[in-house]
């Protein structure tokens, strides 16, 4: 049987990491930026190039099959968009290796093939809406446009003004639905961005599962003051009463369960003077967990706790939820698929539940979906310093292949 050609695999990495490329070697393809706009096109033009048919979806997801083939496939590949000052391989190293196997099946005249489809899907990240997994939920028919329509973005742009600069528009997000019906199953390869893998010496690991993500974003309205003349005791200092109950997260979320996380990703204290109290706060609260019930007693906790140091620090509060994507456990029989396809490569799969969120969260509940890892060196992701050797991104693109083969056979 014919292999991925790595050498080909990586030097797309290279191209793909130069587009939204920093100094530092991160890269930055926000969602719905020139940049990211530009990896979608080069990812299509990579396709047409391997002589596959491309198209870029109403949510900008990016799709790439044999000429004349109209499903049911197989689906397998990652999103394209990065976090800011990011790492060139999250999500783009599953894309391009979904890329890199259709091209050798292609290739090797793989009957297979015609049953393959691949994706680089849009806006997986969620920094810029605060709500992420907009291209695969767009094409799951889950995304709500209603609520995301009057969404600003990070920067406080209003959504159709930044999916208008992208050539996009929200209300036909939900045409790329129309396509769900044609995708038989899906197959995610993606890197840990994280340190288990390494620190036990495992080049592959079957995803058992993915962790809920619940997103919040918390307002805490103090009384702005004069930071020189007001005593402490007549303060309702908005940043005090935040930086309290973020102080204590860490200790409150162990607390109740020593695997689920959380994070306090962005705060902003206004007005912003060096000599004012914050009469506001704002804060985003993200927590993490393969159990939901688990996330949800820890977002009561932590609303709890933070109801009683307001009711001291003579604070308003006031919270919306972001988004909350629900436990995702993978589809048995792709895990199996998954196996045997790292078993043909000598390899024994470990087992790990994903901390991270993934397209296949979604895809999950809706066709059979698989997920593989590739360890991250040093655990590094979401970061300029984000890296995987050559050789197991290269043993994970032949364990894609092998799963593909699989699992698109058994496509009626
Ligand atoms: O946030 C995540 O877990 C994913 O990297 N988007
Ligand atoms: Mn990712
Ligand atoms: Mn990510």
């Amino acid at each position: 049987m014919s292999d991925v050609n790595g050498e080909r695999l990586l030097a797309d990495l290279q191209a793909l990491s130069a587009i939204g490329g920093l100094a530092d070697g991160g890269v930055d393809r926000l969602a719905w930026s020139d940049a990211d706009l530009a990896g979608r096109r080069w990812f299509a033009k990579r396709m047409q190039e391997a002589g596959l048919e491309a198209r870029l979806d109403a949510a900008l997801n990016v799709f790439g099959h044999v000429p004349g083939t109209t499903g049911p496939y197989l689906l397998t590949g990652s999103h394209l968009d990065s976090v800011p000052n990011g790492g060139r391989l999250d999500g783009a190293y599953g894309a391009v290796a979904a890329l890199e196997v259709l091209r050798t099946l292609v290739e090797s005249k793989n009957p297979i093939a015609p049953l393959v489809e691949v994706v680089g899907f849009s806006d997986e990240e969620g920094v810029r809406f605060a709500s992420g997994l907009i291209g695969s939920l767009a094409l799951t028919g889950e995304l709500d446009t209603a609520k995301l329509g009057e969404a600003h973005d990070w920067r406080g742009v209003p959504i159709d003004q930044v999916l208008a600069a992208a050539g996009r528009e929200v209300d036909r997000l939900v045409d790329a639905h129309q396509h769900l019906a044609s995708i038989a199953g899906f197959l995610e390869l993606h890197i840990e961005q994280g340190p288990r893998m390494e620190a036990a010496g495992i080049d592959l690991a079957l995803v058992t599962g993915i962790v809920g993500v619940h997103r919040q974003r918390i307002q805490l309205i103090g009384e702005q003051n004069h930071a020189g003349t007001t005593p402490f005791r007549l303060r309702h200092d908005a940043g005090r009463a935040a930086a309290r109950a973020t102080a204590g997260l860490y200790e409150l979320v162990q607390s109740i369960d020593g695997d689920a996380v959380a994070n306090v990703g962005f705060m902003q204290l206004e007005p912003g003077g060096v000599n004012v109290i914050p009469g506001r706060a704002t804060f985003t609260l993200e927590v993490r967990h393969l159990d939901e019930a688990t996330v949800r007693r820890i977002v009561a906790a932590f609303a709890e706790r933070l109801q009683e140091i307001c009711a001291e620090e003579g604070c308003r509060i006031e919270s919306e939820l972001l988004s909350w994507v629900p436990p995702a456990p993978m589809d048995p029989t792709q895990v199996e698929i998954l196996q045997q396809a790292c078993r043909q490569l000598d390899r024994e799969p470990a087992r790990l539940w994903s901390g991270a969120g993934h397209d296949a969260a979604v895809l999950s509940r809706h066709v059979p979906t698989g997920m593989l890892f590739v360890p991250s060196l040093g655990g590094v992701s979401h970061s300029p310093r984000e890296a995987t050797s050559d050789a197991h991104l290269v043993l994970g693109a032949r364990a894609l292949l092998r799963a593909v083969e699989r699992s698109a056979a058994r496509i009626k």
